[in-house]
């Protein structure tokens, strides 16, 4: 059988495919339910200071295209996922924690906490794009190298960061090359695509309830725009930001493409929410089956690998 291994840092993944933040890692349940399956690490929903019942009213919808939610970060609070957090070390796969907040000082009180603890890794989550009346961090340049500076001074974890998506290489270049110069150990990308609706033609409504029915759109709907964010990082970073991809991710063939442009590891969400775990069980079977037909020994050994027309 293919050696299926990848790492980031001190993150070894035998199998590196599992949960995207916010899917099946809000509760212990959930937690342990990803650590039993076949994902090859778990990330954990991204945590608040405080504990949070997020939005009201129907706050996610999905269908054969993609997904869309408002969920509003609903989650226990930083201080129930740290108490857990060394229960966690028995599953010995990588515990990633995703971390968010409303304003700069609410990531610096969370970190500080998580630090700690035993968690493998710090997901710092600065693309939520469905809290009313606050901007996506990650748009505001400025304030987010200022705050990961921080973190990255005060936090002795592996620690990355998850992306919304970017519509311009500048912008892909300048952060790329800045996250290097920080430090950062890694990057998820990316987080949900922000201002986007479904609605209900026949009963003449939005899909979801809050703001507006507009939410973070997710799913196959969303692959392709994260293929290309995946690869300009790779490039951007001259290789020195691993990255973790998100957006679309489904079957083998989805993350053998990944893998191909660049992602050392990928998270499954909407195709997780619709098919549970046995999907980690289908895709490593699939994979395996893949890199035995094309004779690939290690899968760590197509990362990149991809060529230009
Ligand atoms: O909880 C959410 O509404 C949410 C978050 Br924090 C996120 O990062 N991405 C998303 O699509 N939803």
């Amino acid at each position: 059988m293919s050696d299926l291994s990848t790492s980031i840092k001190k993150l070894y993944f035998d199998f590196p495919v599992f949960n995207a933040s916010g899917i099946l890692g809000a509760t212990e349940s959930e937690i342990k339910k990803v650590l039993e399956s076949e994902a090859g690490a778990v990330v954990i929903k991204s945590v608040t200071l405080e504990k949070r019942p997020g939005n009201t009213g129907v706050r996610f919808y999905w269908d054969d295209i993609g997904s869309i939610n408002s969920m509003g970060l609903p989650n226990q609070g930083i201080d129930y996922y740290c108490n857990l957090a060394d229960k966690l070390t028995k599953y010995n796969k990588p515990v990633i924690l995703s971390i968010a907040g409303f304003k700069e000082d609410d990531y610096k009180k969370i970190i500080a906490k998580a630090d700690k603890v035993p968690f493998s890794a710090i997901e710092v989550n600065l693309s939520c794009p469905n809290i009313e009346g606050k901007g996506i961090f990650a748009y505001d340049y400025k304030t987010m190298f200022r705050l990961l500076k921080d973190l990255r001074k005060k936090s002795k974890k592996v620690l990355g960061v998850k992306l919304p998506p970017y519509t311009q290489r500048e912008q892909i270049k300048g952060i790329a090359e800045n996250f290097v110069k920080i430090g950062i150990d890694f990057i998820t990308t990316m987080n949900t695509f922000p201002l986007s609706t479904y609605i209900d033609y026949q009963k003449e409504t939005m899909r979801i309830k809050p703001n507006m029915g507009i939410g973070g759109l997710g799913g196959k709907a969303v692959k392709q725009i994260a293929l290309a964010q995946v690869l300009l990082f790779k490039e951007y970073s001259n290789g020195k930001l691993p990255i973790i991809a998100v957006g679309g991710i489904s079957s083998a063939a989805d993350v053998y493409e990944f893998i191909l442009i660049g992602a050392t590891a990928v998270q499954i969400g909407t195709a997780l929410l619709k098919n549970d775990t046995k999907i980690f069980v289908q895709i490593k079977k699939d994979l395996s089956t893949l890199l035995k037909e094309k004779k690939v020994k290690r899968l760590s050994d197509k990362i990149g690998n991809l060529k230009y027309l």
